[in-house]
């Protein structure tokens, strides 16, 4: 039924029934009038998606475009819609019902784009998107899009994630303007509980502007020192005085126009254009002299931890630049710990288990960085090279009066202890915080408790003053 494809093209206005939509089938030129170029390329696209008999997201694009050229007038909204753990769905009952299930919505989808003016395509896997006439209200899409399924499939649950992108600013290409219904969509968690939807606004424009001119700015950034390391200390808190051990270095931005930006601001922006590792590299090599120039000055190796980001693990030269560094500032691999966030950890376990045991073999600590705040599993500790355990920031917030956080602060140190591993508390602010850590056996805190990241000469400062 779906070889020829019969699509609810957009609004055209040539079209029957004094409507402004009609069908289109690409391959017959009497049906449709393209312009001779899109036709060409409307018929060399890919026809159909061979699962869901929707048309490609090829002639998606194509059909969309050609109709934008006809009726640049004409409000459209751009609508990008997500079913969310779709892989449970074949895990629990097989591939082939799965398919049924994505057959189904493909239907229930593309009915709907048609009873509004527009079109349907399977972007990929799960994720569908509309082109349709610009609507005042949403909810219809909650029924229409899932209700409605559930009903029909009797599956469990499905929930969708929908973004919106209204046909607002008319400079934005097609292209664009899903990206923007993406990120609308992305804006919804992904552990939401109920289909939503979610229209990008301005205050998302806004952000995505922002960071176009960050993103602009690097290259500056280095050439002029707008970064900058901050060093918080570490205190070793087995004896009755906190002792003064260790440092995290963190990333500082000066940004000559929008003032000191915040690293969790641009850290997920650097990791998705890969410059994180211009950036880790930067960082890593500062460390690295100022650990060279207080082995000088005090006589004495202060250790610093640097952050490693998981974009890091796939950069085949780490382990190699790692020891050049220890090489050309003549310090020791010990002094340099790497901290690395838990998720990198389940992201990629082959990958993060070789990479790791490689920089243990060469003498460097290894701490896993914001231990609770993901999916921690106990199995994932015992099976990973590993020398230290941080305790996440948000592990520590409520522990004074939570009873359940406290008693697995208990079972989690006592693993640690048959893992021969250093715990480490972070995010440490009041002295409640700080006993209870202490006493159930934390071996070093980190904090505002005890002073939060300071310039380097503040912290040679205070490391002169406790010694
Ligand atoms: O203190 P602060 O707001 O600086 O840190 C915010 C987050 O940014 C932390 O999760 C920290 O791990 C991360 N971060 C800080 N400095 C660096 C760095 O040099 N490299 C990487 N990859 N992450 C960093
Ligand atoms: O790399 P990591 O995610 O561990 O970075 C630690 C972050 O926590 C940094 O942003 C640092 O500035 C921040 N921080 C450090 N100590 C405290 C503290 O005691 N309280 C709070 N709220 N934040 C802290
Ligand atoms: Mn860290």
């Amino acid at each position: 039924m779906y070889n020829e494809i019969s699509l609810n093209a957009l609004l055209n206005r040539e079209g029957s029934e004094g409507n402004n939509s009609m069908n289109v089938s690409p391959r017959s030129s009497d049906s449709v009038s393209l312009g001779l170029n899109t036709y060409h390329d409307i018929i060399k696209a890919p026809a159909v998606d061979p699962l869901t008999g929707l048309c490609s997201k090829e002639q998606f694009f194509l059909l969309a475009k050609d109709f934008d050229r006809k009726h640049p007038l004409e409000g459209v909204d751009a609508i990008v819609l997500n079913y969310n753990k779709f892989h449970l769905i074949n895990e629990l009952y097989g591939r082939k019902f799965g398919d049924k299930v994505l057959c189904a919505i493909a239907d229930c989808v593309s009915e709907t784009a048609k009873e509004h003016g527009g079109i349907a395509c399977r972007y990929d896997a799960d994720k569908f998107y509309m082109y349709i006439k610009h609507q005042k209200n949403y909810d219809f899409l909650i029924h229409q899009v899932s209700d409605k399924l559930a009903h029909m499939m009797k599956t469990p649950d499905i929930r969708v994630r929908i973004g919106i992108y209204p046909d607002l600013f008319k400079d934005a290409t097609i292209e664009q303007r899903f990206d923007r219904a993406m990120q609308a969509c992305n804006s919804i968690s992904k552990f939401s509980h109920a289909t939503s939807y979610e229209i990008y606004d301005s205050k998302m424009h806004e952000k995505e502007m922002f960071e176009a001119r960050l993103l602009d700015s690097i290259g500056s950034a280095f050439a002029e020192n707008q970064f900058s390391l901050a060093f918080q200390p570490k205190y070793n808190v087995h004896g009755n005085h906190p002792k003064l051990t260790s440092a995290e270095v963190l990333i500082r931005w000066k940004h000559p126009e929008f003032g000191l930006v915040k690293p969790d601001f641009f850290i997920p922006l650097f990791e998705e254009n890969g410059l994180i590792r211009q950036l880790d590299r930067y960082v890593w090599r500062e460390a690295a002299a100022q650990i060279r120039r207080w082995k000088d000055e005090l006589g004495y190796s202060i250790p610093v931890s640097v952050n490693v980001s998981r974009v890091d693990i796939f950069d085949p030269d780490i382990i190699d630049y790692l020891k050049q560094l220890i090489t050309d500032y003549g310090i020791e691999t010990n002094d340099l710990h790497l901290e690395i966030t838990e998720t990198a950890y389940t992201d990629n376990v082959e990958q993060i288990v070789s990479v790791v045991k490689e920089l243990q073999r060469e003498g460097f600590m290894v701490e896993m960085d914001d231990f609770g705040k993901g999916y921690s599993s106990i199995n994932m500790l015992t099976n990973l090279p590993l020398d230290a355990l941080k305790l996440d920031i948000g592990f520590i917030k409520d522990i004074t009066e939570n009873n359940k956080g406290k008693n697995l602060l208990g079972c989690i140190l006592e693993i640690a202890k048959l893992l021969n591993l250093t715990v480490i508390a972070e995010g440490v602010e009041n002295s409640k915080q700080y006993f209870l850590l202490k006493n159930a056996g934390c071996d070093e805190i980190q904090g505002f408790y005890f002073s939060k990241p300071l310039a380097s000469t503040e912290f040679r400062n205070l490391l002169v003053a406790e010694a």
